[in-house]
Order: C-alpha cells, then structure tokens, then sequence
C-alpha cells in the first residue's frame, strides 16, 4: 500500500476554518441535499421507477458543495456520469433532474439523457458525460471560445481520477497551458477507476505531479473537508480568471458506494470502505460545525427537513411529468441553430 491508498486520518479542518454560520449552513445544507436526493434514487432505481445506468456521488459531496459557489453564473461548468451532486450544486433544480432520470419530458434533457446526461445550457451547466476523459476537450473548446471572445469566463471541468489515464487528458491539458486558457482540471480522485485500483493504471499516482508535467500550477486537496474544497477552488478560479492559463486541482475523496447499481465490489475490502466512512463529509462538518459554535445542533433536523420536503416534491414532479411523443424522439440529435 502507499501513502496514497490510506485514508487521511487528520481530523477534518472543517467546520473550524470557517467564521459565517449562514455559510456554514449553506455548505451543510448542499451536502445534505446531494446525499438525500441519491439515496431517494437508488430507492426508486430498485424499485424500478429510474432505469438505465445509476452511479452515485455519495461520500463524494464536499466536492460538488464546495467547489460550487465559487463559480459565476456566466462560467461553464462540466461534469461526467457521476453528476447529479454538480447539478444540484450548480442550480439545476432537484424535479427537473428527478424527472430526467424518470425519461420525462419536463428532465432538465427533455429525458433524452438519462442520469449520466444532466444539461442545462441556461445555467451553463454543459453536460455530464458517459465518456471517460470526453469532457476534458469539451471544456478546452469552451475556454477558447470565452478567451476569443474576450468574456473574462472560467470553465470548470470535474472528472475521475480514470480520465487521467486517457489520451485526451494529456492532449487537453497540453493545449490549454500552450494556448492559456481559462480552464479548470478538477479532478476527483476517488482512487478506483470502476474496479480499478489507482496504482493498477496509473505509473505516476501523485496526479497533481502528473499534470505539473503541462507546466500549470497543481495542488491536491483533501476533497473529504468541504472547507479545504472551498478554499482550494476560490484560489483556483481567482487565478484562472486573471487570466494566468489553466489550473489542475486533485479532490482526493472516496465514493462509499458501488461504481454503480451493478457493480458486486469485489476490488475493495468492506474495511477500507468503512474507514472511509468514519471520514464522511457530512458528518465531520456538521459535527464540526456545532462543537465550534457556529451552527446551532438544531440546525442539521432544520435542514434535514427543508432537504426531505424537497425531494419529496422533485419525485412527485418527475411521476406527474409526460413522456416524449415518438414523432420527437429524433429531436435534439443534431443541433437546430449553429452559432458562430
Ligand atoms: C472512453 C471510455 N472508456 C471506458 C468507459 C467505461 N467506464 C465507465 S466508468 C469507468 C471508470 C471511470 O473511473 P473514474 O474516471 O475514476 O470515475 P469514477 O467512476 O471513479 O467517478 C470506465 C472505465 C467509458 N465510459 N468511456
């Protein structure tokens, strides 16, 4: 084992690098929120309501929560298959995700994609992706469509630590340093590449040493402390935005459930997953967070209710919605408009 596959045991910075209680509330609440609404659908993909492929983000959510609000509405934000927890982050409302996992029409995709597709051009959240590693080049072209135009825009761009191993990962980052583009590389290293351990497809598992190798400035950041994610991005896209070039950030996190709903988990210990566990998001800063003062215990119940409420009303959203006619189930494959 090396140093990379154990887990962080420092306790989480947390709840007590923080000093705004509405803040605070607000990174809880995400976290909560993106952990209920995947826990309602793996409910209802047993029970047969969500078809399709499901890949869940929980143990994930510091990511999507604190990376987030970073961002500007104007900035594009892209994402793979495992991004329910980004487009809620990024203001995709909860029905009109839960609706295009149904297939609805009313689905943030008219229920063309399904739970790996989340779009939503309006909020610039431009895609989740089956294809690993296949958002990297989308999120070159949109950095130099914004540095062409002159629109000081920062594309943020999260994918798993498996995208590192493809050759658009290599040919992505190399173009964005040698042209400067306003591109984020925000990896999410959750250390398995579906059964795949790191070390078993990566030479190199210090990914931020790997794509230092593009001369652009990389970290790694503890993506469990929802705090450390904050900070990190802030940082980041303050220096992208100026105009720098590119930036790679690594999350390094932990999903604690399967890769997907069919996926037996032969490649992990129950160990290992359970000592990640003990390192939950959610938990640690909410935990954190009422020993420090800033939030009142009565705040998680609070949260926990409004979170539940709307859920509750997401699904009933999505059940009321209509399927697509059959004469339209061509539309959308190619795009009406071009524009220059
Ligand atoms: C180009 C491509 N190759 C292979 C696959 C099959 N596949 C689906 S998910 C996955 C693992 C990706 O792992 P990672 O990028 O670490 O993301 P994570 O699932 O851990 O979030 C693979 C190989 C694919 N979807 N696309």
């Amino acid at each position: 084992m090396t140093p990379q596959d154990t887990p962080d045991t420092r306790p989480a910075i947390g709840a007590a690098g923080l000093d705004d209680p509405e803040r605070a509330r607000a990174l809880l609440w995400q976290m909560v929120r993106i952990r209920r609404f995947e826990e309602k659908c793996a409910e209802l993909y047993s029970a047969g309501m969500i078809r399709g492929f499901l890949h869940l983000y929980i143990g994930e959510e510091a990511i999507a929560a604190g990376a987030m609000p970073a961002l500007r509405d104007t900035d594009s934000v892209l994402a793979t298959y495992r991004e329910h927890g980004h487009a809620l982050a990024r203001g995709v409302p909860a029905g009109e995700i839960m609706a295009e996992m149904y297939g609805k029409q009313e689905g943030c995709s008219r229920g063309h994609g399904g739970s790996m597709h989340l779009f939503d051009a309006g909020r610039r959240f431009v895609g989740g992706s089956a294809i690993v590693g296949g958002s990297l080049p989308l999120a070159v072209g949109f950095a130099l469509a914004d540095q062409l135009a002159g629109r000081d825009n920062v594309t943020a761009c999260f994918f798993g630590d498996g995208a590192v191993a493809e050759g658009e990962f290599h040919e992505s980052l190399n173009l964005a340093t040698l042209w400067q583009l306003p591109v984020l590389f925000l990896c999410e290293n959750n250390r398995y590449a579906m059964g795949t351990a790191l070390e078993r497809h990566q030479s190199q598992v210090d990914l931020a040493a790997k794509a230092a190798a593009y001369r652009l400035p990389s970290e790694s950041v503890d993506g469990m402390d929802v705090v450390a994610v904050s900070r990190a991005t802030e940082a980041a896209v303050a220096y992208v935005r100026g105009g720098q070039g590119p930036m790679f950030l690594e999350y390094r996190t932990y999903r604690f459930r399967a890769h997907s709903m069919f996926d037996p988990e032969h490649y992990r210990d129950k160990a290992e997953v359970e000592q990640w566990r003990q390192r939950c998001p959610v938990e640690t800063f909410a935990r954190d967070a009422v020993a420090c003062g800033l939030l009142e215990a009565s705040v998680r119940d609070e949260i926990e209710r409004e979170v539940a409420e709307e859920i509750d009303a997401a699904v009933a959203f999505a059940e009321a919605g209509t399927w697509e006619p059959v004469e339209d189930l061509c539309h959308d494959v190619y795009a009406r408009e071009v524009r220059p």
